[in-house]
């Protein structure tokens, strides 16, 4: 048992465009003041974080000259130095200037295209610059309203161009950074590229570089699209691609809640938290959250601190679900052990296994077996509501 107060080991880590929002959203101006990111940075330091991660623009302004952009990003410099806050992450905004309406990598306009791939590139060299190991491209822009404004099949064609140009370049580099795809299925744009987990690993197949190119699975974004995360970073990780991940927390398929980690659907979390925990998983803990407009800065650090505590407190009672002999019991009884053996024996073949012999007893013994997966699952909640033992 813990007080649940975060420390660096937990690899924590926050954007700062997440306690930096200002609240700004579809129907109304912002709430809160502009956060400074030296400030921010301190701030998350004190709280337990041990990352922060940024786009480019979050650092310093769209039109900014070099000389303030180097100012800029030496007070940023400055406050991690202070603090020994890491960057584990860096993105590129290529969504709010109105240059990229219609996207960045996939915008019919050729010469936008040829401006995002220079904008990433020299957000790439910041990045690598401050640490970064894991570069996030969120194409949050790369979409379309209407059937005939994008061709998909050639808009993927210039996704994977861009991909790999910037593969090649940071191969050319020799930097030590990968990319991670983040999926979402719409909001800004009314049908967005590469929707979910799955599309984003089928296309990354088609890269020159599949090797440089992960995942950024976000809660909300999956369960927007119905899906369930924990099942989508299950299988991400099944094949080598959880590069990192975005925490917060979705009530169902509706507009991007963004609301803080373990809020919407709490037993998703538990999950999700679960599949980190045990499926090989050692990248940050980050949060993509947005604190509801309603929050003064207190309330800010109140759900930021949130976020941490309740992925705490889920971890223990992950750890505790998965050491209760009941719980063991109920694995087994679940069959969770013959999941895990190879359906034909070592050196079998399919001849041998059509050779065994069923009789309609053996078939009627099987089909009329429960699972027990009601049980396990109530365990489960038992874990889950502080009531289990
Ligand atoms: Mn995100």
């Amino acid at each position: 048992m813990t007080d649940y107060t975060p420390t660096r080991e937990d690899k924590f880590s926050f954007g700062l465009w997440t306690v930096g929002w200002e609240g700004v959203d579809v129907f109304g101006s912002a709430v809160r003041a502009p956060l400074a990111p030296a400030d921010a940075v301190h701030k998350l330091a004190e709280l337990g974080a041990y990352g922060v991660t940024f786009h480019d623009n979050d650092v310093f302004p769209f039109d900014a000259t070099a000389a303030q952009r180097a100012d800029h990003i030496a007070a940023f410099r400055k406050a991690l130095d202070e603090t020994g806050l890491t960057v584990p992450m860096a993105t590129t905004n290529l969504f709010g200037h109105p240059i990229f309406k219609d996207g960045g990598f996939t915008a019919n306009h050729r010469d936008v295209r040829r401006f995002a791939i220079r904008k990433v590139v020299e957000n790439i060299d910041l990045a690598v610059e401050l640490g970064a190991k894991v570069y996030v491209c969120w194409g949050g822009r790369e979409g379309a309203e209407s059937g005939g404004a994008k061709d998909i099949r050639v808009a993927l064609d210039r996704m994977k161009e861009a991909y790999d140009i910037l593969g090649q370049y940071v191969l050319d580099q020799g930097y030590d950074l990968k990319f991670a795809v983040e999926p979402k299925p719409n909001e800004p744009r009314g049908d967005i590229l590469l929707p979910t987990i799955g599309h984003a690993l089928a296309f990354i197949n088609e890269l020159e570089h599949p090797e440089l190119v992960g995942l950024n699975p976000e809660v909300g974004h999956e369960e927007m699209a119905g899906v369930n995360f924990a099942h989508g970073i299950a299988q991400a990780l099944w094949h080598g691609k959880l590069f990192h991940v975005d925490l917060n927390g979705q009530h169902g398929p509706r507009f991007d809640q963004d609301l803080r980690f373990g809020a919407g659907n709490l037993r998703g979390a538990f999950w999700a938290v679960d599949t980190l925990e045990n499926g090989g998983y050692d990248g940050p803990r980050h949060f993509d959250f947005k604190p509801p407009r309603t929050e003064d800065m207190e309330g800010v650090w109140e759900s930021a601190r949130g976020c941490m505590r309740n992925y705490l407190i889920l971890r223990e009672k992950s750890r505790a679900f998965r050491a209760d002999p009941q719980v063991q019991a109920a694995l087994a009884a679940s069959k969770l052990d013959e999941l895990a053996r190879p359906t034909l024996a070592e050196g079998e073949t399919l001849a041998s296994l059509r050779e065994e012999d069923w009789d309609d007893a053996r078939i009627e013994a099987l089909a009329e077996r429960g699972m027990g997966f009601e049980r396990l699952d109530q365990l489960a909640m038992d874990h889950l509501l502080g009531v289990a033992g």
